[in-house]
């Protein structure tokens, strides 16, 4: 508990608060963020509110407060998380990780961000200049994964298109040696027109120097590209050639190799000019109405532009043992364009990822040099997020929300009280809205919805959008979450084209069209194969698949969906290992305003996040727990009824008599194998006794060693 901050500010702890309503809630959370308290506790969780303004308090002056305090000495704040995180990792050798959760905008990424610059700036104090090199890579790396992983949305100017957990290594001493960067599901789903968003396009082309552009045939003007569309364009050029230093810069420190550079360039160019491509025909004959611009990708690829136009236009296929060359409609050369565009794009970003790891990643040298290796973890991923049309991606999106809620609830509601009931502790039970009714409807083997997708892409045959809705309303009609308009007004004969979901954080209503599409996210191999026949050594890598013939490829790979569980399993498999920690993130407004505190919409968001019931738990729960056995261990030299050994009927009974005779006695409780202790103070008050006694105990020893007693 933050108790030193006056309480104009409000109760920084709201825990604190007299009466827990949802009207007290948010009056304290208003009042704070009127004050500039943006950060507030539950607990050990942060709260935290957009400012949407800069603020003075993550200078090194802010940094220095934290470092090494507990978390109730000073006020609520993001330093005194990764502090708290940073010293489990340190004194008690625990994995942790810190999880930031909250809705598009609210702040995740920025939270994401000084965490990591808090990490740096309090470790190495001994200047090791491995050390230092390692820490700047990561700061580094996270600068270039924003600028090709993040886009403008609606909803954020800068909206992480990837999630990203990042696991930092730390040897011995504490200090990071290395790390490991996660990333899910990028735009590998998505539609090209939300690649037009990449505001990384909008810095080549604004701020990448003249002799470079004129390699790679680019002209200055965004909107010669179909592929930026005005959203996507920022205010000044200043700002853009700025930001390019900056990314090409980082490149540089992180390890890329000049020519990586360049083939990193060569490739972006050449998703703009494939965005320009303009298909025809003549009679029966499809063809590339401006194949000047076949040439430059050839140019850029490092091919030859008869191979790039033979992609683009014929697609080969094995009829038998024989192989042809079927042409593509001027439909199908543009659908295959534009999938091929965004392949590139994800290749290039997995390839980066790649790419910083291999250099990041803590070698098997380092381990045997720095002896134990232990991780803190943090998580920054895309918030929920409720657009006009909502897709496939949104889909995925939101259902990532939910399995991070899920966790919430299962180590932060759940489990603590599911202890109180194994063991045997006065408790009464708080009530909470479980989503994992919502998880188990996407995911359920046979029966979810990713299920019955999947299912619906292995149709042989043509398969439509509508055919998967069917799908779901034959299914999942009954379903209190899920509802279609055609399940709900029976009337309708003509299909309709959505279905809605009652996520946690609200209903959404999702678009089918292309779910199909998105999720086979099949590729022609005549494109894998042309970058893989690439003479350019980098882009060549990217693509090994390529080395198959076509009558060698076979196999079904794994849906979109398929895989996108999958990691999301891992990832909830991963977290749920270490010791968490939370930042619940929340977004004053739509406006980006940073005065404005819109009650309702706040409101909704204290309500999915499950603030209130966090608030009721932790009030009634207790602080820390042992069992009785551990607890003498470390406690019983404070007293004579247990040093050096009790002789009581049991260590539950000698755990009693020591916290009654200690005058604890109001802030404990007896479970059936372990002692509870409410307030981080008593268990402070215990620590300081304890650490007495150790002083005497050596004094009274170093005197018999002396043979002065
Ligand atoms: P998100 O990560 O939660 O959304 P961001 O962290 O990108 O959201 O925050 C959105 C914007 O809010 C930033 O670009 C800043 O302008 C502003 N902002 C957030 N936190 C702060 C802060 N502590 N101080 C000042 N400004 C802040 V998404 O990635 O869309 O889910 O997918
Ligand atoms: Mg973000």
């Amino acid at each position: 508990m933050a108790e030193h901050e006056s309480l104009e500010f409000g109760k920084a702890d709201f825990v604190l608060l007299d009466t827990i309503s949802m009207p007290e809630f948010m009056a304290n959370l208003k009042l704070r963020f009127e004050k500039s308290r943006i950060y507030s506790y539950i607990g050990e969780v942060v709260v935290s509110v957009n400012p949407y303004r800069s603020m003075n308090i993550y200078g090194r002056d802010t940094i220095e407060q934290y470092k090494g305090r507990e978390l109730y000495e000073r006020p609520p704040h993001l330093f005194a998380i990764a502090d708290a995180a940073y010293k489990a990792m340190k004194r008690r050798s625990k994995d942790t990780c810190i999880v930031i959760s909250g809705e598009s905008g609210a702040g995740k990424t920025e939270a994401s961000k000084y965490i990591m610059q808090y990490i740096a700036a309090i470790t190495n104090p001994g200047q090791r200049a491995e050390v230092e090199r390692v820490k700047n890579m990561l700061l580094k790396s996270n600068c270039v994964l924003e600028a090709f992983g993040n886009a403008k949305t609606n909803r954020n100017d800068n909206s992480s298109r990837f999630g990203k957990y990042m696991d930092i290594n730390f040897d011995f001493k504490g200090d990071p040696i290395g790390g490991h960067i996660n990333n899910y599901l990028l735009e590998k789903v998505s539609v090209v027109p939300s690649l037009t968003f990449v505001l990384l396009f909008v810095q080549l082309v604004l701020g990448g120097p003249e002799s470079l552009l004129r390699s790679l045939h680019i002209q200055k003007d965004p909107k010669a590209y179909a592929y930026i569309q005005v959203g996507g364009q920022k205010k000044s050029s200043i700002n853009d050639s700025a930001d390019f230093k900056a990314v090409a810069d980082a490149m540089k420190v992180i390890g890329f190799t000049q020519e990586e550079i360049q083939t990193v360039y060569k490739i972006l160019a050449a998703i703009l000019h494939l965005g320009n491509l303009k298909f025809g025909s003549d009679g029966d004959v499809t063809l590339i109405e401006n194949s000047k611009l076949a040439s430059v990708l050839g140019d850029l690829l490092s091919t030859r532009q008869e191979n790039v136009e033979k992609a683009l236009l014929y697609r080969t296929v094995a009829t038998g043992r024989d192989v042809i060359d079927k042409q593509h409609t001027e439909q199908e050369a543009s659908y295959g364009r534009d999938a091929l565009a965004k392949a590139i794009y994800e290749r290039l970003f997995c390839w980066i990822v790649g790419r910083i790891n291999d250099i990041i990643e803590v070698k098997d040298f380092d381990v045997k040099v720095h002896g134990k290796n232990t991780v803190i973890g943090v998580l920054d991923i895309y918030g929920f997020e409720i657009f006009q049309n909502n897709s496939f991606e949104q889909f995925c999106i939101n259902y990532c929300n939910e399995k991070l809620q899920q966790l919430f609830i299962q180590l932060v509601l759940q489990q603590e009280q599911e202890e109180y009931q194994r063991e045997g502790i006065p408790w009464k039970h708080i009530d909470y809205f479980n989503n994992q009714v919502i998880v188990d409807l996407v995911e359920q083997q046979h029966k979810g919805i990713f299920a019955i997708l999947d299912e619906a892409c292995m149709n042989v045959g043509k398969v439509t959008d509508e055919m998967f809705l069917q799908g779901l309303n034959n299914k999942l009609a009954k379903h209190a979450h899920f509802s279609s308009r055609k399940v709900s007004t029976c009337e309708s004969l003509e299909f309709d084209r959505d279905f809605r979901i009652r996520h946690y954080a609200g209903d959404v209503v999702y678009s089918v069209v292309s779910f199909i599409d998105k999720n086979k996210d099949t590729l022609f191999q005549d494109f894998k194969r042309l970058l893989y026949n690439s003479s350019n050594p980098v882009l060549k890598s990217m693509w090994p698949e390529g080395k198959l013939s076509i009558t060698e490829v076979t196999k079904r790979p794994l849906t979109a969906a398929t895989l996108f569980k999958n990691s999301m399993i891992a990832l909830v498999e991963n977290l749920a290992c270490k010791e968490p920690y939370y930042v619940r993130c929340i977004k004053p407004n739509d406006l980006k305003s940073p005065l404005l505190f819109e009650e309702e919409r706040c409101r909704h968001q204290v309500e999915y996040l499950g603030l209130l019931e966090n608030v009721r738990v932790r009030r009634a729960g207790f602080a820390y727990r042992q069992t009785y056995q551990r607890f003498l261990q470390r406690y019983k030299m404070i007293s004579t009824i247990t040093w050096p050994n009790h002789e009581l009927p049991s260590d539950q009974e000698a755990v009693k008599k020591l916290l009654q005779a200690s005058g604890f006695e109001q802030d404990s409780a007896y479970g059936k194998t372990k002692v509870f202790i409410r307030t981080p103070r008593t268990l402070f008050a215990l620590e300081d006794q304890r650490a007495q006694m150790v002083q005497r105990i050596v004094l009274f020893l170093q005197k018999i060693w002396r043979g002065t007693i």
